[in-house]
């Protein structure tokens, strides 16, 4: 890098309270620490180098990726598993663009983060002169976060963090832009001053009450129902609200269905969870309560054939209570009949004060029919489970996967790929809330290594990733980082030679392979080895058991290349019929 960096300022830091001033590195460092943020997830260069420096000095974690959206992914995954923001530091413009995507993702799945990313001489930005690495990061910023804001002088660093902060865990959590440009570091001011302009954030995510008519018109709905379901999603999991949850289902007694990020929030092994018979309590539920989940594509929008409707886009009949901290929410798809505006702690906690004493269970012939499906259902999936085909399949491995987590409880799962996302989350049971880290909202492939970091980061626990070898190359350069801080993860990959699968062909008979055709036979644990972490080669899944109870016991980082049958799972997994197919070739064929 040719440009001569911002330089330290040595004389000055807030944290001496000897030095008469302080500069914008220090009050920014000052002001995260303030406010109990004690991490940073970044990629150093100009204008934050120093940056990154000084807050090490001053006592931060500072973990340092090998691509922004990866620490961009760890920030935001972060922030979910700890409910403060987690925070991404960046370089101007093309770094800033690489972290982007996370922030979006993070906005997207309603995790607090924020995305700290120095800028260019705004003048010069401004005037389009072209300076090094310019770009309008506020206004790029803007439509894909929360909130964005800019901080010009360095009295105002105090109420930009706050800002941010508040923004970014209040009401409903997302991702929050924080632009600092390369001038504002380096101003000095009077320490004291400083130190005076610093806010301490005072209860940044207060709790929101539902209103009792409201409580009182879910409560009534649901007494009404014949065949009451409820549905937990990743809300339900950051709200921390657990023990009041885990009241709530057993006091009614009824069947509950846990979204994929919510899943172990009780655990799944549970004789009232009903994911084993998900389609048919979706389809035949009366009253549906919602916490924490939308109804978007991942629950079909509320309605169509899924919810028992006649056709794609009819309602089935079925009545909504929804919990969620955004009033906006409610009616996005269907009509709510019984919106419970608040926060999940608040609303679990009023609902289980209205249930009284003698607050009535399910009608027994709906617990029984969803028993009956539930138990035909995990019988088939036994069998499944219980071959042990060459090479292996998702089932057989992920057979292996299930029985650690089941003696390991406590470990963290990610998991993301379009087979290996589908087959770990219906086989994997989870068992405590919060350990299961996928690719949410958006579907989104690249969180793996990034989750991972700061999943045992935050931590301090043993971290699995299930992961898919497509899935897996988007972030796979962070095996060094795992390697670099020394984190107990054991990243295991479905090698199926490509995307979805490793069979298709080129239709022009030309010498590429198809698009979706990766290098037969890669060995992806090789790249573990390169920097000093354990490789392991399975083929089989006594090989894989062995190696995961190793990797779990020696916390060392490890990466199994599992092999999978290359003809195993389908096109984009379960969501195959989300792709287009022409209406031309449709004509054509007929
Ligand atoms: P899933 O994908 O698991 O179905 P979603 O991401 O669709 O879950 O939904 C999460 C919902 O939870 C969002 O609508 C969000 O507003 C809501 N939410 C997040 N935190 C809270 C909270 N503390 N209290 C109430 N609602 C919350
Ligand atoms: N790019 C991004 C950022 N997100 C995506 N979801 C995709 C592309 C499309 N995509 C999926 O939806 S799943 C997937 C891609 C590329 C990878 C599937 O292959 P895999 O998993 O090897 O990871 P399986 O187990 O072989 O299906």
């Amino acid at each position: 890098m040719g440009t001569a960096e911002p330089q330290v300022a040595t004389t000055s830091t807030t944290t001496d309270a000897q030095s008469p001033v302080t500069d914008g590195f220090h009050l920014v460092i000052d002001a995260l620490k303030l406010n109990g943020i004690d991490t940073i997830f970044g990629l150093p260069g100009i204008p934050i180098t120093d940056f990154t420096r000084m807050a090490q000095a001053a006592g931060m974690r500072v973990i340092s990726f090998r691509h922004e959206q990866s620490a961009g992914n760890a920030a935001a995954i972060a922030g979910f598993m700890t409910q403060k923001p987690g925070i991404c530091l960046t370089v101007s413009a093309p770094g800033f663009l690489n972290g982007l995507t996370a922030l979006a993702n993070a906005t997207t799945n309603c995790f607090p983060m924020i995305l700290v990313s120095g800028s260019s001489e705004r003048e010069i930005v401004d005037l389009q002169q072209g300076d090094y690495e310019e770009m309008d990061q506020l206004a790029v910023a803007k439509p894909l976060c929360k909130a964005a804001f800019r901080v010009l002088h360095a009295e105002d660093i105090g109420v930009g963090i706050a800002r941010a902060i508040r923004a970014a865990v209040s009401g409903r959590p997302g991702g929050v832009y924080l632009d600092l440009p390369a001038k504002l570091f380096a101003q000095t001011m009077d320490a004291q001053a400083g130190r005076k302009s610093l806010v301490k954030v005072v209860d940044p995510a207060p709790r929101q009450i539902p209103a009792q008519d409201a409580v009182q018109r879910a409560l009534e709905l649901l007494k009404s129902a014949k065949r009451p379901l409820i549905v937990l999603g990743k809300g339900a999991a950051y709200a921390q609200a657990d023990a009041d949850l885990r009241a709530l289902v057993e006091k009614t007694g009824i069947p509950y269905l846990p979204m994929s990020m919510a899943k172990g929030l009780l655990p799944d092994t549970h004789a009232q969870c009903a994911a084993a018979a998900r389609s048919y309590v979706l389809a035949e539920a009366d009253v549906v309560m919602l916490v924490g989940a939308r109804l978007n594509w991942l629950l079909s929008h509320g309605k169509g054939k899924t919810w028992g409707g006649k056709d794609p886009k009819a309602w089935g009949g079925q009545k909504f209570i929804q919990i969620d901290i955004s009033a906006q929410e409610m009616d996005s798809n269907v009509g709510i009949d019984a919106p419970l505006v608040g926060d999940i702690g608040s609303c679990v906690c009023a609902l289980l004060a209205g249930l009284g004493s003698n607050w009535a269970k399910p009608p027994a012939d709906w617990l029984r029919a969803v028993a009956e499906r539930k138990d035909k259902n995990l019988a088939k999936m036994a069998e499944a489970l219980a071959k042990d085909p060459t090479p292996m399949n998702f089932h057989s491995a992920l057979n292996v996967v299930r029985d650690i987590i089941k003696v390991n409880p406590d470990a963290i799962l990610v998991n993301e790929g379009a087979n290996a996302l589908d087959f770990t989350r219906s086989i994997v049971d989870m068992y405590k809330p919060r350990k299961r880290l996928d690719v949410g909202t958006w579907g989104v492939m690249g969180i793996g290594m990034g989750f991972s970091v700061a999943a045992a980061v935050v931590s301090g626990l043993p971290v699995i990733a299930i992961e898919g070898d497509s899935a897996f190359g988007f972030s796979g350069m962070e095996v060094e980082t795992i390697c670099r801080y020394h984190l107990p993860v054991c990243v295991v990959i479905f090698n199926n030679n490509g995307v979805y699968r490793g069979t298709d062909v080129n239709p022009s008979g030309g010498p590429d392979v198809a698009p979706t055709v990766f290098v037969k036979g890669a060995r992806y644990d090789k790249l573990m080895e390169a920097f000093g972490g354990v490789g392991v080669h399975a083929t089989t899944p006594a090989e894989l058991r062995k190696a995961m109870e190793q990797a779990i016991c020696s916390r060392k980082p490890t990466l199994i290349n599992a092999v999978i049958d290359e003809t195993a799972g389908t096109e984009s997994g379960r969501i195959t019929s989300l792709n287009p197919t022409s209406g031309k070739r449709n004509k054509s064929n007929s």
